[in-house]
This record gives C-alpha cells, sequence and structure tokens, in this order.
C-alpha cells in the first residue's frame, strides 16, 4: 500500500471507465508515469477506488486532528478549529462523526485516537443552546454507531448518558419536542425564526432509529414511548391533501404553516418513516403506511417533470408550488429506491423509476455546473433546468445527499453509472475542494476560480466519503440487510433478532 500512496499522484485527473458488463478501467497520472488499469471485474478496481477513499478519510482526518482536534469542525484554511452554536456546548463533533468511517474503512490508528478522545476529553456536562436533531443525530448516532460496530461499552454508556439529557425537550403540552434544549438545564424552546414557537417536522421526525436504540440498550422504554408519542399526535391531525407541513405547534399540535419540503425542514421526517420500517425488521406496518401514505400524496402532488424531461420533487406553499429542488432533497432518490425494494408489482417498478429519475436529475445538477458540484439548490423555472438562479444558492458545502443516492441505487440497481458519478464526485471534491490542510467547502460551483468557505464540516466524514467508499465496497460490507443508516450516515442494526448487541462489518 505504502507504494501506491507514493505513486497516486494528481488524483483529480484520474479517470474511471466502465462499460455496460461491468468492467472498469482507471487510468490516471502517477506521480512518475501514466497509470492504465483494466480490470476483467470489479475485485482489482475495488481495490483501487476505495484506497482512494481511505486516503481522503486519512486526510480530513489528520487535518482535523492537527489543527482542530476537540474543536466541532476543522477550518482548513487558517488551520484551526470551529466551535459553532449547534451543539449546545458538546465538543468534538468530527471525533464522534467521524469514528465508524474511520472504522469501516479500517484506519485503525486513526480510529483509536478517536476513541480516546472520546474516553478521555469528551465532556457532557455542558450547559448551552443545542439542538435536539443535531445532537442525536450527530452524537447520538454516531457513538450508537460506533458501539454497534466494535461492541465496546464506553460508547454505548456515553450515548444513553447524553440521550438522557435530551428528554426534557419532550416536556411540552402535546410532547412534541422542542428544537433547542440546554442540555445543563434542561431548559427547551422553540427556534427564534420557527413561526409562532413551532416545531419543525424533520427535527421531531428524525428521533425515532436512535430512540429506539437507546430503549434497548437501556432497558428504559422512556426513549421509544416520547418517540411513539409523536407519531401518536402526527396520525391524529389532518394532512392538507395527504401532506406534512414543516411547522407544527408543541403547544396545540397544530400545524403552524403550510409549507411542504422534501428538501430541508421535511426531509429526514420521510426518511426515518421507512427506516423504522425496516429496522424493525419490517414489523412497525404503522411506519410503513404512513411512509406509503405520504409518498402517495407527494407524487401526487410535488413530483413534476420539466420541459427539458428532468423529474424533480417541488416544494409547496399553501397550494402553490414552489420550482426547486434543494441539494438536501437528492436524498430521496436513494430513500424512494430504498421503499421501491418492498414495494409490491407495478409499483416497484414505478418508484424504482421515480429513484433513478431523481438521482439523474441530481446528477444533471452536478454536471451542469463548472466544477461538477452542485449547488445548494436548483430551480425549474423561467427556462432554468436543474441550474441555481440565485446568487445565494450557489454554494457546496461538501453535503452527502446526491452521492447517499448513487451509493442506494448502485446497491439496488448495478448499474455501472452510478459508480461513474461517484468517481465524478471524487475528482470534483479533489480539484476544488481539496487545500493545504483538509477539504472546504465552496461559495460558487460555477466557477473554478477558488472560492472556498473554509469548512471542513463533520458530516464529510461521516457520511460523503463514508457512502462514496461504500459504493465502491461489495455490497456486504454494512448491507442493507442487516443496517439502517441513520440520517447522518451512522449504521444502525436491523432487529432481525432483537438487535444483536455486537456486529462485525468484516
Ligand atoms: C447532515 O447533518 C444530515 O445528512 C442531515 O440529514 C441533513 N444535513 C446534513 C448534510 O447535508
Amino acid at each position: 500500500e505504502a507504494s501506491l500512496e507514493g505513486e497516486l499522484g494528481d488524483l483529480s485527473e484520474a479517470h474511471l471507465n466502465s462499460n455496460s458488463s461491468g468492467q472498469i478501467c482507471v487510468t490516471w497520472k502517477g506521480l512518475f508515469r501514466s497509470h492504465h488499469v483494466h480490470l476483467p471485474d470489479y475485485s482489482g478496481a475495488l481495490f483501487l477506488t476505495s484506497f482512494f477513499f481511505v486516503q481522503m478519510m486519512k486526510f480530513a482526518w489528520d487535518n482535523y486532528k492537527l489543527y482542530a482536534l476537540g474543536k466541532n469542525e476543522l477550518r482548513p484554511l487558517t488551520k484551526n478549529g470551529h466551535i459553532g452554536n449547534m451543539f449546545g456546548g458538546l465538543r468534538g463533533a468530527t471525533v464522534i462523526d467521524a469514528l465508524d468511517t474511520l472504522y469501516i474503512m479500517e484506519l485503525e490508528e486513526e480510529f483509536q485516537e478517536a476513541k480516546k478522545w472520546v474516553e478521555k476529553s469528551f465532556d457532557l456536562n455542558v450547559n448551552g443552546e443545542a439542538s435536539l436533531f443535531e445532537v442525536n443525530i450527530r452524537y447520538v448516532g454516531g457513538l450508537l454507531a460506533a458501539y454497534y460496530l466494535t461492541g465496546e461499552e464506553m460508547f454505548k454508556s456515553k450515548a444513553l448518558e447524553l440521550g438522557e439529557k435530551l428528554l426534557p425537550a419532550f416536556n411540552t403540552p402535546t410532547g412534541i419536542p422542542r428544537g433547542v434544549i440546554n442540555l445543563g438545564s434542561g431548559m427547551s424552546w422553540s427556534w427564534g425564526w420557527a413561526s409562532a414557537g413551532s416545531s419543525i417536522l424533520a427535527e421531531f421526525g428524525t428521533l425515532h432509529l436512535e430512540f429506539l436504540h437507546l430503549t434497548e440498550l437501556s432497558g428504559n422504554p422512556v426513549f421509544t414511548e416520547k418517540v411513539m408519542n409523536i407519531r401518536k399526535v402526527l396520525n391524529r391531525i389532518e394532512k392538507p391533501q395527504g401532506l406534512y407541513p414543516n411547522f407544527l405547534s408543541p403547544v396545540t399540535g397544530n400545524w403552524v404553516q403550510h409549507h411542504v419540503s422534501i428538501g430541508g425542514l421535511g426531509d429526514s421526517f420521510y426518511e426515518y418513516l421507512i427506516k423504522s420500517w425496516l429496522m424493525s425488521d419490517k414489523r412497525d406496518a404503522e411506519a410503513k403506511k404512513m411512509y406509503d401514505d405520504a409518498l402517495e400524496a407527494i407524487e401526487k402532488h410535488l413530483v413534476k417533470k420539466s420541459a427539458g424531461g428532468l423529474t424533480y420533487i417541488a416544494e409547496w406553499r399553501g397550494g402553490i408550488l414552489d420550482h426547486k429542488m434543494g441539494h438536501l432533497a437528492c436524498f430521496s432518490g436513494g430513500m424512494i429506491a430504498l421503499g421501491a425494494e418492498h414495494a409490491g408489482g407495478e409499483q416497484k417498478q414505478q418508484h424504482m423509476d421515480l429513484a433513478a429519475e431523481i438521482t439523474h436529475t441530481c446528477h444533471e445538477s452536478y454536471s451542469r455546473s463548472d466544477t461538477k458540484l452542485g449547488p445548494e439548490a436548483f430551480r425549474f423555472d423561467s427556462g432554468t433546468e436543474a441550474t441555481a438562479t440565485r446568487l445565494s444558492e450557489r454554494y457546496y458545502i461538501l453535503r452527502p445527499e446526491v452521492v447517499e443516492s448513487y451509493l442506494y441505487m448502485w446497491r439496488l440497481t448495478h448499474d455501472p453509472k452510478y459508480r461513474q458519478w461517484g468517481w465524478e464526485v471524487v475528482q470534483a471534491l479533489e480539484k476544488h475542494c481539496r487545500v493545504e490542510a483538509g477539504y472546504s467547502g465552496i461559495r460558487d460551483v460555477y466557477t473554478t476560480t477558488p472560492n472556498h468557505d473554509n469548512m471542513q464540516q463533520s458530516f464529510f466524514l461521516a457520511e460523503t466519503l463514508k457512502y462514496l467508499y461504500l459504493l465502491f465496497c461489495e455490497d456486504d460490507v454494512l448491507s442493507l440487510e442487516d443496517w439502517v443508516f441513520n440520517t447522518e450516515a451512522h449504521p444502525l442494526p436491523v432487529n432481525h433478532t432483537n438487535f444483536k448487541a455486537k456486529a462485525s462489518v468484516h
């Protein structure tokens, strides 16, 4: 491996070609000579390509460790750490988010460094305003996945301790939690920007997977009770045209604003419905029905085709469509494919086609930019197709949703184009986001003049690099039969036999 590492050279110029029978050819200019590797099957290419991703992860981690260990994120241009105000005094978001990726990539030394930090320096006795959602998906999810992959009790006890600290957020008249919680005092309140003190669908709807595991591991039913009550409230209220608006009052239990989106503010609520059913080993019929009904309403009211033939999912504001898709909404290709797998008859093909079309549209949002990375939001109006029209929507912050859909589409269809598309992303990341000390987001995907935002998001290590790596692994590495990924790509085991406490990926 060492000699290959020295030989890698400029990865951004590497080309990966595959033909319909699955042959792969990788060409790249190494430091000393050009390489041209033609492989009769994926196995050799798998080694090469996954080797690249491991190097990328190591580079992202090493720089975080060097300049920002113990802070939440790395600022790769100024070479320092960033704390931010999302995690209420908790630190080390990148450490916790990176744990499972380091582990599955077999970056043993780096995993031990991360583990040691969690053991010795991760402080849970903090005061400050935390996002319930972010702490749950990154910290609780990250610790749970680390526990299930390694069997190390330390991860489990920290996950449980943190889970307990989130419970006061549910003390509202309806039991719908508020978005912000002080982890020290237990005081909770709604986001200042959320209209009329409302709670956000994608926030209170993205707790189920983690909370079921907290009950499983602690024996304490309270976690499951809290999330089952959320479901009860949602089932009780009327849905306009069968759609779920993004804002709900935790006091009255009524919708506050009729904005519906499968992107930001709504997204992972839908994801957690289908994944709750899968994680229950297909026993949670209620979650499946909620997912099926929601998707039916989305198909009926929000799925549209552009003049140029691109399928997209629009947003809905009180009955008026906004013909825009956020990068966040691009996870839905993967989600719909995952659900389609288990649909019956005609619907299976219909949903698989929809998933492929959405993933294709999201790929178009990448391929129509100069950097080959996609914007934060793209539109389908006034002659625009899959392109950002507003200056404020041209940025790319290392988000995973598009490669996430490539991974699911690959696993479920084995169409080689998804690996090809994943490879395009790798090359674009190397060319436009890699800087001297890590990876950075960019402010404008439509210019190749460097315009870095100086932030290496923790989800780049948790999700983007993990999904890319898995895209080039065999299907049995974190198989979709045995694992569900939480919305931060932390793998949680499927309840085949009462959640096997320790599962091995290798
Ligand atoms: C991540 O924290 C999660 O994927 C979440 O569901 C959405 N936002 C980021 C990545 O874009």
